[in-house]
């Protein structure tokens, strides 16, 4: 039987009933996406619901979230309504943009989850200015930044880690590692490949940790946010994480092995975590816990659903536009 060390029940119920929900949202996404529900793209991330999960359980209210493409946990366990946020990914009027948005471009601002965005790297200097906006108030308030490996390259990677470092602002840095960039494995964009390890070049504390082990992923995240919160400036997180999908619905994954996936499939970190609450919470909880969260999904679904798409009107909606354009002038 595997026991946790560190980690409280309490908080190892929250994670689980935050990993689950998104489990079976993605479960969801990905079901309507294959009956044509969903127009566009779809970046699944089952697979990766840890870390969202973990790190929403030790934010508070005024903490900013800069997500990424595939950051339906951050979402979902920050207390995002489910509906809303599948009828955004379906382009429908009740989203959490008006349906406007879409798959790649979520945002809640009530939620203080500023936009995902589809251009890689484009959210970490955002981040600067939430975070810069936290420092110069004196709160104790903090930004989390969220990207993928395939940000590491771009050039906002350097600059919003030297800004952050020089400033001293309080940001949690977090990559999810999950080994490929779109069709590319990492080995082709970068030499270093421990991307924790830069963190040394800009004097901040870097951390590479197994996304898949729910003590490590909360020990040191909760160590780089108490630095943040205690204004002692940022830090990196590195967690080796893995999509079990390809980048994209209908990926036909020419670039992996099916062992490799099935090596990481098979250490399902929500597997480790119920084995774990069966133990010590007992079944009928556990039982509990995921009928309230299925039930949950299954009203995002009908919610989503009854909602109308934006008319063209809305197409329009928080677009700035030299209106002399439209008028042909
Ligand atoms: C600036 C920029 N360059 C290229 C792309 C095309 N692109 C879309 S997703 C992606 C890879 C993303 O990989 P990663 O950041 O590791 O996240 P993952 O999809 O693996 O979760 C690329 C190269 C883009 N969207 N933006």
């Amino acid at each position: 039987m595997i026991k946790m060390k560190t980690l409280s029940e309490q908080r190892l119920l929250e994670v689980f009933s935050n990993a689950y929900l998104t489990r079976k949202f993605e479960e969801a996404t990905i079901d309507l996406f294959s009956k044509g529900q969903i127009e566009g793209w779809l970046h699944s991330g089952i697979g990766q619901e840890l870390v969202g999960s973990v790190l929403c359980t030790m934010l508070e209210d005024g903490d900013y979230i800069i997500p990424y493409h595939r950051s339906k946990s951050y979402f979902l366990a920050r207390g995002v309504n489910p509906g809303k946020l599948l009828a955004e990914i379906m382009g429908r009027k009740d989203g959490l943009c008006g349906g406007v948005g879409g798959e790649a471009h979520l945002a809640d601002l009530s939620k203080g989850l500023l936009g995902s965005s589809g251009i890689l790297g484009a959210g970490m200097p955002i981040s600067l200015g939430t975070a810069f906006k936290q420092f110069y108030e004196g709160s104790n308030n903090i930004t989390i930044c969220s990207f993928g490996d395939g940000s590491v390259p771009q050039g906002a990677f350097h600059e919003s880690l030297n800004f952050a470092a020089t400033w001293n602002l309080p940001i949690v840095f977090i990559c999810e590692n999950n080994f490929y960039a779109e069709l590319s494995p990492i080995s082709k964009g970068m030499k270093q490949q421990d991307i924790g390890k830069r963190a040394a070049g800009y004097g901040i504390p870097g951390y590479i940790v197994d996304g898949y082990d729910v003590e490590a992923v909360h020990s040191h995240i909760h160590q780089a946010i108490e630095r943040a919160r205690n204004g002692e400036g940022p830090s990196l997180i590195e967690c080796k994480t893995y999509r079990w999908r390809g980048h994209y619905e209908g990926d036909p994954q020419l670039y992996r092995t099916k062992e490799e996936i099935e090596s990481w499939v098979k250490r399902d970190p929500l597997q480790t975590i119920e084995q774990c609450l069966l133990a010590s919470v007992g079944v009928e909880e556990v039982e509990k816990l995921k009928r309230e969260r299925d039930q949950q999904i299954q009203e995002a679904i009908i919610f989503a659903s009854a909602s109308p798409f934006p008319n063209e009107e809305d197409l329009l909606m928080n677009v700035y536009m030299d209106n002399s354009f439209f008028k042909g002038e």
